[in-house]
């Protein structure tokens, strides 16, 4: 009888009968990009080969659906709730909501500006580097020469990326004052966005454009087409650095119209679900998990890199 009464005691004490999987709720930002779709694809597979079962929720971009798809996540009482948050504020009320209903947060690709005791840990890459890197590459490029001028296509207001990515490019073109930023405008990541950020940029009669910094590879391919369209040599006469590394990136620049972009890893699936199996386990994660390293690649080897590309 008393080891009987024991092997009960002990299966109501777990979280999970034996048999039944982790239950993950995941809001997504969107579809907005190549890198988005990327990532998307990686978290349905790594949860799929870790039998965690994945309740996908797809915001649209916007941030109410996502507070709304985290509530329903918490009446759903799943085990973990993840997400990427399509803006870095106004967290704080619903992620105090999940952390009372005794569900952890982990925070995928993008940051918060919020309590950290209110999530577990945060999960993504180091998007001030990449601005950084994006601006290195960029004065390497143009040493030697007069004034540059850039025009910068930035991501969605508010979204960590962009905010992150601005940050360290101007810090490092601070230090070139041969280099000036002409016009910096939103493009919201999206190709449809950098084509009418461009577009807009050169209506409006800006200095003459040496080079473009967009915040993500989708805008520099919209940039491409309109500079293009104007007969303004993308990839020549104007050179252009993105970030993300899509494989399209590399057929631009294979084409001669992208000159570099800065790689930000969209395959955390796989390092997603290994921190939703520790947490569910009762195991603390790290707070802060920055994705490995992440290189900067030009047209020069994009031909012979294109054929090792994962996404
Ligand atoms: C970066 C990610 C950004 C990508 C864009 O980690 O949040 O969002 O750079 C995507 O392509 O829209």
């Amino acid at each position: 009888m008393l080891s009987l009464s024991l092997s009960i005691l002990l299966v109501a004490c777990s979280r999970h009968e034996p048999d039944q999987r982790i239950v993950l709720g995941f809001s997504q930002v969107g579809t907005e990009s190549a890198w988005r779709k990327a990532n998307t694809a990686s978290i349905q597979s790594a949860a799929a080969t870790s039998n965690i079962k994945l309740l996908f929720a797809d915001a649209d971009q916007k941030q109410e659906n996502q507070i709304a798809a985290i509530r329903d996540f918490i009446d759903q009482k799943v085990d973990v709730i993840a997400f990427s948050p399509v803006i870095a504020t106004g967290w704080d009320e619903v992620l105090a909501e999940a952390k009372a209903a005794g569900i952890p947060v982990i925070l995928t690709d993008r940051g918060v500006t919020a309590d950290p005791s209110l999530y577990a840990g945060f999960l993504g890459s180091d998007f001030v580097e990449e601005g950084r890197k994006a601006a290195r590459w960029l004065v390497g490029e143009f040493e030697g020469s007069d004034t540059v001028n850039i025009v910068q296509l930035e991501g969605a207001p508010g979204a960590a990326p962009a905010m992150d990515r601005r940050r360290g490019f101007e810090e490092v073109i601070a230090q070139h004052p041969r280099f000036r930023i002409v016009r910096s405008e939103p493009g919201g990541f999206s190709r449809e966005g950098g084509k009418a950020a461009m577009a807009s940029i050169l209506a409006s009669g800006s200095p003459p454009i040496h080079a473009v910094f967009a915040h993500n590879d989708d805008m520099a391919f919209g940039a491409i087409e309109v500079l293009d369209d104007k007969g303004l040599k993308p990839g020549q006469a104007v050179r252009i650095v993105s970030v993300d590394a899509v494989h399209e990136a590399f057929e631009a620049m294979i084409a001669g119209k992208l000159n570099a972009t800065v790689e930000c890893n969209p395959l955390l699936g796989p390092q997603l679900m290994t921190s939703v199996t520790e947490v569910v386990a009762g195991r603390p994660i790290a707070k802060r998990i920055v994705v490995d390293e992440e290189a900067v690649f030009t047209a020069e080897t994009a031909r012979q890199i294109i054929q090792t590309r994962k996404y």
